[in-house]
């Protein structure tokens, strides 16, 4: 049955932490940013230059004051602003047709002709965030800067992705320290229009939510390994899918050279292996497709230890919590 979580938290008071029920409960991480929100570290490009940190004020001002149901803010992006993604932009997407799954492939021209996807402007998430629900359910959500893991992956459970909306400083277009829109509309996005790779992500938020510190961190790292860094097996050849390697012409390309390591996905293996993250990985997981790795996880998930269960409904966007005492 559907248990009362009120009640049985009072015997887990202390065991479960917090966790959204209901999608506007993702309203509470408006102001929860880790870094980079409102200030930037000392080493970010932009960290000198107040035009650029006064343009960045501006923007996550309307992140933090967005609430679920509103339209997501537009940005009227400057031509510096979209000088920078015309350079990155055009030198990622030459490269797609070689490197990126077939998947990212197939929605691709789909967000260029629907979604204002092209060299010349920076699409806005309001239009994504249309697009994917028509593919996926998913939405978007705009977002300061850095949420923490649990955070982040909780909102994937309610098919929400945060996505930052300012750019990377235009001293350096091909280096960002963070997530900027470059890495979220052109590596993140395309897949979540995906259906089997919606249910993947989805399944890694579901199991986030309410998990242990511990398993948050394994969850984070397959995360890591998927979303971020994965590659997938298509036919005899290996191609990626993971947002960091499709937002990175550089590590694109030495990814799916010899050089690192390519281990078959496990998400046991995943779970625990260490990463840099200011470097090139040196090991990546080659998924044998997201199906694949979805009923993996699942398996993985269901060896955690949780005193209940999650299901997700739809029709109400809220959580059902299943009493499994
Ligand atoms: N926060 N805004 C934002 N964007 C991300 O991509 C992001 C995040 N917090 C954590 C995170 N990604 C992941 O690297 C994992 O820790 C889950
Ligand atoms: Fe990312």
């Amino acid at each position: 049955f559907v248990g009362n979580v009120e009640e049985s938290a009072v015997v887990n008071e202390h065991a479960v932490p917090w966790f959204p029920r209901k999608v506007s409960d993702l309203d509470t991480f408006a102001e929860k940013v880790l870094e980079m929100g409102e200030e930037l570290s000392s080493d970010h490009p932009g960290a000198k230059d107040p035009v650029y940190r006064r343009r960045r004020y501006d923007i996550v001002q309307k992140a933090k004051e967005y609430r679920t149901g509103q339209p997501l803010p537009r940005t009227d992006y400057t031509p510096e602003e979209k000088e920078t993604w015309r350079q990155v932009y055009t030198r990622l997407r030459e490269m797609y047709p070689k490197y990126a799954c077939r998947e990212f492939l197939h929605v691709f021209p789909l967000l260029e002709q629907n979604c204002g996807y092209g060299p010349d402007s920076i699409p806005q998430i309001e239009d994504i965030s249309r697009f994917l629900k028509d593919c996926t359910g998913f939405t978007l959500r705009p977002v300061m800067g850095l949420l923490t893991p649990r955070d982040f992956l909780n909102s994937l459970a309610f098919r929400v992705f945060h996505s930052t909306q300012y750019i990377r400083h235009h001293s350096d277009p091909y280096y960002t320290p963070e997530p900027d829109c470059c890495h979220e509309l052109m590596g993140h996005v395309p897949l979540f229009a995906d259906p089997n790779f919606a249910e993947l992500a989805q399944e890694i938020g579901l199991a986030s939510l309410g998990a242990s510190d511990e398993d948050i961190e394994k969850l984070a790292t397959i995360f890591w390994f998927t979303a971020e860094f994965g590659l997938c097996r298509e036919g005899g050849d290996v191609r990626a899918f993971g947002a960091g390697l499709l937002s990175s012409f550089g590590e694109l390309e030495y990814a799916l050279t010899e050089k690192p390591e390519k281990r078959t996905f496990d998400p046991s293996q995943a779970a625990v292996q260490k990463y840099p993250i200011t470097q090139y990985q040196p090991v990546y997981f080659v998924a044998d497709s997201f199906r694949d790795a979805t009923s993996k996880l699942r398996e993985f998930n269901s060896m955690m230890r949780r005193p209940f269960q999650v299901r997700y409904n739809p029709y109400t966007q809220s959580v059902e919590v299943l009493d499994t005492k």
